[in-house]
């Protein structure tokens, strides 16, 4: 759905020089991430691999996130992608919506997309954690304390210990040889891209962790010489590029999504193993023990994929939050 005119002519309002030149952004893409986000990176290689035009929000990269929380009612990671008052928390979940808004060209290229989704749990959890843990452990004596903390509890739980990790390095490095060793077969059929002549989230999925290990870890320039298949890709993917950013502030952002209300439709899948209703008290958290809060509020909108609650306060009026249901559970009454 896209905004009344009333609602563009209202946001222009509040800033003299968009409503001078007719621009609103009420139904523009508001990317919240930092450049070296990987996961903020496989998002902006889909943005490229359809071209989208997009506002770029820069986010802080440890909390407190005081110009983010009141849109995602306190989820703290990154990226984060707001259109109007809908705000999509986890890569799954924005790359799932970009590809409901703007079909064309389709994330899943010459394939049929399910799969894509069952391969996005293998690269964004068993590969993600296994380079995390390799570009961590070998950084870490030249980390800043804080990130280093806030990292370490994030993906590894309470009891976290990187001289634990460096010492079975080569057992990790071993891991992910093999691994990126399939990648590089799937690219030696001499298709252009992971599935075809076309760009896909394939791609998006795989090149993400390629640019983590290539730019964070310093023997990663080095590690990855070995798969020339998947060198010749990342070039490619890299002209790709990343569709067109322009910038936008945090303030511009929030007076968005209170200037609007949010579009995601009320509904429930009368199936849900939960046996979710509208309007019900819930609270949703990721899977793993991260030390994350729960984000609570009003249920709005429940499929097999997605979950979305209602929040409000005086910074954004009332935003809808959408969540991926694979890797969060939820929590009722
Ligand atoms: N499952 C999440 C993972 C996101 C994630 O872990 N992002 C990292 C940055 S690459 C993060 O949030 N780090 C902590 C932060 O930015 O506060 C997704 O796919 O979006």
């Amino acid at each position: 759905m896209r905004f009344s005119r009333d609602a563009e002519i209202s946001v222009m309002k509040a800033n003299p020089y968009h409503y001078a030149k007719g621009i609103s952004f009420v139904n523009d893409i508001i990317f919240h991430h930092y450049p070296p986000s990987p996961v903020a990176e496989k998002v902006r290689v889909a943005l490229g691999i359809k071209q989208l035009n997009w506002c770029s929000v820069t986010i802080p990269r440890v909390p407190p996130k005081p110009l983010l929380m009141p849109l995602t009612g306190g989820f703290r990671r990154t990226p984060v992608m707001q259109i109007g008052a809908d705000v999509y928390c986890d890569s799954q979940c924005i790359l799932r919506e970009l590809q409901k808004r703007y079909p064309q060209p389709s994330f899943s290229g010459d394939a049929s997309p399910g799969m894509l989704w069952g391969l996005s749990r293998w690269t964004d959890d068993t590969l993600f954690k296994l380079c995390l843990k390799i570009v961590l452990a070998v950084a870490e004596p030249n980390m800043p304390q804080d990130l280093l903390k806030d990292r370490g509890r994030l993906y590894f739980g309470p009891h976290w210990d990187f001289s634990k990790v460096r010492a079975e390095l080569p057992q990790l490095v071993a891991q992910l040889r093999t691994q990126l060793g399939w990648m590089d077969q799937q690219l030696s059929s001499g298709n252009k891209y992971m599935l075809g002549d076309n760009a896909s989230l394939a791609d998006a999925l795989a090149y993400y962790l390629i640019w983590f290990i290539r730019g964070r870890w310093s023997e990663g320039p080095e590690f990855l010489s070995q798969f020339s298949e998947i060198v010749a890709w990342e070039q490619r993917v890299n002209e790709i590029g990343h569709g067109t950013p322009t910038d936008m502030s945090a303030e511009q952002a929030l007076s968005i999504a209170k200037a609007v209300e949010p579009t995601t439709p009320e509904s429930v899948d009368p199936n849900d193993p939960l046996k979710l209703e509208v309007g019900m008290q819930i609270s949703i958290a990721p899977n793993e023990d991260s030390g994350e809060q729960p984000v609570s509020g009003k249920l709005r909108f429940a499929d097999r994929e997605t979950i979305a609650l209602i929040q409000s306060n005086d910074q954004v009026g009332t935003v809808c939050i959408n969540f991926p249901r694979v890797g969060y559970r939820i929590i009722t009454a």
